[in-house]
Order: structure tokens, then C-alpha cells, then sequence
């Protein structure tokens, strides 16, 4: 059974703001991922808070929303075998005070809301995220 997977990865403002966005689709590269689909991109303001509506209760929503539309951004599809959780695993913790060594957020990452990248946190997330970005 084959267990090849799709997801969302977003190259957030503060990195692409850096020029990091080469370096870090090289490093999804050479953890074996295949770069399906990629736009740069900058969403309005009330598209990010569709993006995000899981988080509209949480106290930083506003501020989250308002950043991911605060410049460009890098969205990508990415494939691999157990491609959702590898993703994760290689973006590390969601604080990058928190996230291993070796992950893409420790690296990279600012602050919590800095934090570099996006990657969904499901498959059936990962449908409805790839379809936001790259839906016709
Ligand atoms: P994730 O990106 O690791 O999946 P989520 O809990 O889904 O983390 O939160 C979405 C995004 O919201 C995070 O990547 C981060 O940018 C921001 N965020 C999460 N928690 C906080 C917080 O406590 N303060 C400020 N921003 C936060
Ligand atoms: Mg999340």
C-alpha cells in the first residue's frame, strides 16, 4: 500500500522577506520531498482569515491574519511518503524556542508568530489547504 501524501507547505513573510525561500525549498529537496506546485504570492488580508478560521476563537487571530498578508509568500505542494507528518517533523516545534535542532523553525524562525513555515496538520487538512492555494 502506498502511502505517498500531499500537503501544504507556505514559506511565511518573515522568511521570504530574507530571500530564505530558495534556501528553504532546497532543504525540502534534499529531505526527499518533490515540489508539486509553487506560487509566490501576497493574499489580502480577509484571505488569510478564511485561511486560518480554525484559530478565530484564539487570542491572537487578528495578529496572525494580519501578518500572513503582510508580504509575499511562497505556497508549495508537497509530496512524500508519509508526506503530512514529515513535514511537520522537519518545520519543528510551532516555537521555534521549542523546535529540535536540524528543523527548518529552528533555523529560521523569529518569535512563535515568526516562525518561518506552514505545513498542514492533517491529511484531510492538507486537501483543504492545497485546494485554498491552488484550486484553479
Ligand atoms: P502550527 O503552525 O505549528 O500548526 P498552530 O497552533 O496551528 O501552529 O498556529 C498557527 C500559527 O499561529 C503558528 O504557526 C504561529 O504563527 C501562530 N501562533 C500560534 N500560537 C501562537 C501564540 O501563542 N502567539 C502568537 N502566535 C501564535
Ligand atoms: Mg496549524
Amino acid at each position: 500500500m502506498s502511502n505517498i501524501e500531499q500537503t501544504l507547505s507556505i514559506i511565511k513573510p518573515d522568511a521570504v522577506e530574507r530571500n530564505l525561500d530558495n534556501e528553504i525549498k532546497q532543504i525540502f529537496i534534499r529531505s526527499g520531498f518533490n515540489i508539486l506546485k509553487e506560487k509566490k504570492i501576497q493574499i489580502e488580508k480577509s484571505e488569510a482569515e478564511k485561511f486560518y478560521k480554525v484559530h478565530e476563537t484564539k487570542p491572537f487571530y487578528n495578529d496572525l491574519c494580519s501578518y500572513l498578508s503582510s508580504g509575499p509568500i511562497v505556497a508549495m505542494i508537497l509530496e512524500k511518503k508519509n508526506g503530512v507528518a514529515e513535514n511537520r517533523k522537519l518545520m519543528g516545534a510551532t516555537n521555534p524556542k521549542d523546535a529540535e535542532d536540524g528543523t527548518i523553525r529552528k533555523k529560521y524562525g523569529i518569535s512563535i508568530d515568526k516562525n518561518s513555515v506552514h505545513g498542514s496538520d492533517s491529511i484531510e487538512n492538507a486537501k483543504i489547504e492545497i485546494d485554498f492555494f491552488f484550486k484553479d
